[in-house]
C-alpha cells in the first residue's frame, strides 16, 4: 500500500493545515512589503472583502434557530450500525435509527418487538450460534441507505441499508423512522453494495455479497478458494424475501440499477479469484458485470433453476446468457448511475479513470451484436484514487478522488466527446476536501430529480480540522454548494464513526408521523396478548400470572404509571408491557428497571414490551428516563422481588 503512504500527509510529517494557510499567509506578507502609505487600508479593505465573501457562502447553508431545514440527509453510520437523519443545509444531526446495534436510550435490542424484528429473518444456523450469546448480534457495519423509488425517484415508503459485517439487509418504515424488517441472506457472504429498483418501483432490492465462499459452508470445503463464488441477491422489498439469486466470478463490490427496469450493475473486482492482496491485484483487469433482469425472471419463472438452501439460483458465471462481464481497469469501485437514464459511471479506484457505460447499447451486448466493452463510451482521466459519482441533474458529475483528496466536477457529454477523439477537456474543476472523500451525494442526486443544489462530500480523516478529541477522530462531512456555477465547500459536518454513505431527499417527500398510530402492526404479538389477557391496553394497570410467567400491563400518562408498584417471585420470567396513552406531539415515556439492565423508549401512542427473568430479590425502582413533566423525576414506580425460599 505504499501509494496510500505517499499521499497521506500525516505520514510525511507536513501538517496538511500550514500547507493550506500557508501561501495565504505568504502573499498577505508580500503585499504589506510591496505597498507604500495606504498599506493599512487596502490589507484591511481585501481581508473585508474575502471575510464577506466566506459570510455569504456560509449564510446559505445557515438554517437559523428555529428554521427548518429543506432536504432529509439519511447517513449510514458503517460500524455503528445504525441509520442517522441529518436536516440539510444545516447539517443538523436530527435523530438516530437504530438498526444492527444496540441502543441504550431507545431499548433496541432489548424490547420484544425489537428482537423479534431481529431474530425473524435469522437463518437457523445463526439462531443456533447465537443460542448461548443473547440470540441476537450486536454488531453491524451499515454502507448503503437507499429509499424506496416509483418512476425513478424517492417514494417516501422505505429506507434500505445493507450489513456487512453479518451478512443481513434491514428496512426502515420512513411514516415511523424504525426499523421494521431485517433478513440474514442465505448463500451470500457480507452484504456490500445495495440499492433499490428505481423503476418501475422497488420492486427488488439489490445485494452484493462481497466475499468468496463455498455454498454450502459447512466445512466440507476450506481452503479450495477455485471452488468459492460470490452471490448478487435480489431481495423482494415488499415482503423481505429472496426472490433470485446470481452466482457471479469474482468479487462484488457496490451496485445500481438503471431507470428501465432492465438491468443491475454490480462492480467487481478480484477477478483472479485471490484471497490474499498480492493475488488480488496482480491482473490489470476486472470488471462491471451487468445483469439481464427480465432473461432471469423468465428462467426463474419458467422452473429453469437450482434452488440453494430455499432461494431460486442462476448460475450467471462468465458465459451465461444471464450476465455479461464488461472489462474495467484493476478494482472498481462505486457504481452510479445518471438521473437522465442513459448512463452509468464505474469509479476506477485503483486507475485514475471513471469508466461511462451507455445503458442503451446494453441489448446489442446481450444480443452478442457488440463486445461487452463496446458499451463504454467515455473514460476520462479525474485524478488518483475515484471511488463515487454524484450528479446534479444538468449533466454534470461529481467524483471524489479518494487519494488526492478532492472532488472533480466533469460533464459527461464532453467525455463521451473526449473518448470520441476531439479536443475537449471534460473536467470542469477540483475542489480540495478535507480529507481523503469516498462517498459523495448530490441533492435528490439518485433520481430523475436530481436538482443540483447540494453535495455532501464524505471524508475519512478529519485530521486538523477540528479541536483535537484524542487518538480517534470524527470523520468530516463537507457540505458543498454546487448551485448556479458554485463549487466550493460551505459547511464542515464532523460525524462519530463512519459514514460510508447517505441520500439528501427532498423535505417534502417524507412526511413521518407526529405520534404512532395506536392500531399500528409494530406491537402486534402484544396487543394479542392483550387480548387474550382480557386487558385494554389503553387503560391496562394488570398483573396476570401464568405459571412462573408473569404479565405486568400498565399504561401511562404523564407523568404517571398505572401501577405505583407490582410484586413477583424471584426466578419468573417478567414481562412488561407499557402503552403510552399520551396523545401529544413530542410526548415520549421511557422505562427503566435499575440493576436489571432494563430500559426503553415508550412513544406516544406506541405499546412496547421487555421480557427478563427476575432472578435478583429485593427492592427495584424503575422509572421514566424520558424527560416528560415538571414532575418527570416522580414518575416512577417499584418492583418487588419475593426471595424464592421466603
Ligand atoms: Cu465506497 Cu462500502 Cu460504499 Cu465505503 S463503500 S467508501
Ligand atoms: Cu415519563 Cu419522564
Amino acid at each position: 500500500m505504499k501509494k496510500l503512504d505517499k499521499t497521506n500527509t500525516d505520514n510525511t510529517g507536513i501538517n496538511r493545515r500550514e500547507v493550506v494557510t500557508g501561501p495565504a499567509k505568504l502573499a498577505a506578507v508580500a503585499a504589506v512589503a510591496t505597498t507604500t502609505g495606504t498599506v493599512g487600508g487596502s490589507l484591511a479593505t481585501s481581508m473585508l472583502t474575502a471575510e464577506t465573501a466566506n459570510a455569504q457562502e456560509a449564510g446559505k447553508a445557515h438554517v437559523g434557530p428555529g428554521q427548518l431545514d429543506d432536504y432529509y440527509g439519511f447517513w449510514s453510520s458503517g460500524q455503528s450500525g445504525e441509520i442517522r437523519i441529518i436536516g440539510l443545509p444545516s447539517m443538523r444531526e436530527l435523530m438516530r435509527i437504530p438498526i444492527f446495534n444496540r441502543c441504550s436510550a431507545t431499548g433496541w435490542g432489548q424490547t420484544n418487538e425489537s428482537i423479534r424484528i431481529l431474530t425473524e429473518g435469522m437463518l437457523p444456523e445463526t439462531k443456533e450460534y447465537l443460542a448461548d450469546k443473547g440470540g441476537v448480534f450486536h454488531n453491524g457495519d451499515a454502507h448503503h441507505p437507499h429509499m424506496s423509488f416509483t418512476d425513478g425517484t424517492y417514494d417516501g415508503r422505505y429506507l434500505f441499508i445493507n450489513d456487512k459485517a453479518n451478512t443481513r439487509v434491514a428496512r426502515i418504515r420512513c411514516d415511523v423512522m424504525k426499523c421494521d424488517k431485517i433478513i440474514e441472506v442465505p448463500n451470500a457472504a457480507d452484504i456490500h453494495g445495495l440499492r433499490p429498483q428505481k423503476f418501475p418501483r422497488t420492486g427488488y432490492v439489490f445485494a452484493n455479497g462481497e466475499h468468496r465462499i463455498p455454498i454450502p459452508n459447512d466445512g466440507m470445503i476450506l481452503d479450495d478458494p477455485k471452488k468459492y463464488v460470490s452471490i448478487f441477491s435480489a431481495i423482494d422489498g415488499d415482503t423481505m424475501k429472496v426472490a433470485w439469486q446470481v452466482i457471479v466470478d469474482g468479487n462484488l463490490d457496490n451496485c445500481d440499477a438503471d431507470y428501465q427496469g432492465l438491468y443491475a450493475f454490480s462492480t467487481c473486482y478480484n477477478s483472479e479469484e485471490g484471497v490474499t492482496l498480492e493475488e488480488m491485484t496482480s491482473s490489470e483487469q476486472d470488471w462491471a458485470v451487468v445483469f439481464d433482469i427480465k432473461r432471469i425472471e423468465a428462467a426463474v419463472k419458467a422452473g429453469d433453476f437450482k434452488e440453494i438452501s430455499g432461494v431460486p439460483g442462476v448460475d450467471g458465471r462468465k458465459g451465461s446468457k444471464f450476465t455479461r462481464y464488461i472489462p474495467i481497469s484493476n478494482s472498481p469501485h462505486g457504481c452510479n448511475t445518471a438521473p437522465d437514464g442513459n448512463y452509468v459511471v464505474i469509479n476506477g479506484k485503483l486507475s485514475p479513470t471513471v469508466s461511462v457505460i451507455d445503458v442503451r447499447k446494453l441489448p446489442d451486448v446481450f444480443n452478442d451484436k457488440i463486445k461487452p466493452r463496446d458499451c463504454i463510451v467515455a473514460e476520462p482521466e479525474l485524478g488518483l484514487g475515484p471511488l463515487h459519482t454524484a450528479f446534479d441533474g444538468k449533466g454534470n458529475a461529481y467524483t471524489t478522488l479518494f487519494l488526492d483528496s478532492q472532488v472533480a466536477k466533469w460533464n459527461v457529454e464532453k467525455a463521451i466527446e473526449a473518448f470520441q477523439g476531439k479536443k475537449v477537456n471534460p473536467i470542469l474543476g477540483k475542489v480540495d476536501v478535507q480529507y481523503q472523500p469516498g462517498h459523495n451525494h448530490t441533492s435528490m442526486g439518485e433520481t430523475k430529480e436530481a436538482d443540483g443544489n447540494w453535495l455532501v462530500s464524505l471524508n475519512k480523516f478529519s485530521k486538523d480540522r477540528f479541536i483535537n478529541v484524542g487518538p480517534l477522530k470524527p470523520e468530516n462531512e463537507q457540505l458543498i454548494d454546487i448551485s448556479g456555477n458554485n463549487f466550493k465547500v460551505v459547511h464542515d459536518g464532523p460525524t462519530f464513526a463512519e459514514p460510508h454513505d447517505c441520500i439528501i431527499v427532498r423535505a417534502d417527500v417524507v412526511n413521518p408521523k407526529q405520534v404512532w398510530d395506536k392500531d399500528d402492526v409494530y406491537w402486534d404479538e402484544a396487543r394479542q396478548q392483550a387480548k387474550k389477557d382480557g386487558v385494554d391496553l389503553f387503560e391496562a394497570s394488570e398483573v396476570i400470572r401464568d405459571g412462573n410467567k408473569v404479565r405486568v400491563y400498565m399504561h401511562s400518562i404523564a407523568p404517571n404509571f398505572s401501577l405505583e408498584k407490582f410484586t413477583v417471585k424471584q426466578g419468573d420470567e417478567v414481562s412488561i408491557i407499557i402503552t403510552n396513552a399520551d396523545d401529544v406531539d413530542d410526548l415520549t415515556h421511557g422505562f427503566t428497571l435499575a440493576n436489571y439492565g432494563v430500559a426503553f423508549e415508550i412513544g406516544p401512542q406506541a405499546t412496547a414490551s421487555v421480557t427478563f427473568k427476575a432472578d435478583r430479590p429485593g427492592v427495584h425502582w424503575f422509572y421514566c428516563q424520558w424527560f416528560c413533566h415538571a414532575l418527570h423525576m416522580e414518575m416512577r414506580g417499584r418492583m418487588l422481588v419475593e426471595p424464592r425460599s421466603a
